[in-house]
């Protein structure tokens, strides 16, 4: 594994800001000249996994084929940004097994699921409310927060530029290129 490589990985609830503070952290390492790529679930879950649901056996399996995955990505010399849900610690724990020695950063997008239901850009807590969505995450399936992530963000508290420019700021000085 090259050890200049990261795998930035966010973590929080849908809605909770992962991808678009993912997507200001991409563009500003683009500015510095450092490759990178963002997987999420508009490229994973309709693709590679589009057999997978959100059952927790299937949660598992679909954050063990991003690790793998985003393994080949950091081997291959680019800045590997994840933004997925990701709620249970064992199968976090397990993606710190699978990319090995790699600087594997976990970013908690830590916004209550008060304010994500508030949101709600895409509607999905109201049909959860409704019962016509099984397993939603901080409703009808557990989310289990980290307890010693490596950066915490709260998006109701800090802006999504000052989030970013914090993630930036972490990695930048380990990256020696
Ligand atoms: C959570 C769900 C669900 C359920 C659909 N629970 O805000 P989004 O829309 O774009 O992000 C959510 C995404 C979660 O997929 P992940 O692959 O990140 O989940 S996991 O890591 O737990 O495997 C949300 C949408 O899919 N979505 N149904 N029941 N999020």
């Amino acid at each position: 594994n090259n050890h200049n490589s990261f795998l930035l990985w966010f973590t929080g609830l849908s809605g909770s800001g992962k991808s678009t503070i993912a997507n200001v952290v991409e563009q500003k390492l683009y500015q510095l000249g450092i490759k990178t790529y963002t997987l999420d679930g508009d490229n994973i879950r309709k693709g590679i996994n589009k057999d997978l649901t959100f059952s927790p056996e299937d949660r598992t399996e679909n954050i063990r084929r991003i690790a793998e995955l985003a393994n080949l990505m950091v081997d291959a010399g680019l800045v590997t940004l994840a933004a997925f849900v990701s709620p249970y610690k064992k199968d976090r724990e397990n993606i710190r097994s699978i990319v090995k020695d790699v600087n594997f950063v976990e970013i908690y997008i830590n916004t209550s699921v008060e304010e994500c239901e508030r949101r709600d850009v895409k509607g999905l807590y109201k049909k959860a409310r409704a019962g016509e969505i099984k397993n939603m995450t901080g409703i009808s399936a557990p989310y289990e927060a980290p307890e010693n992530p490596d950066i915490e963000i709260n998006t109701e508290t800090e802006s999504i530029e000052g989030a970013a420019k914090r993630i930036v700021d972490y990695i930048t000085p380990k990256l020696s290129r």
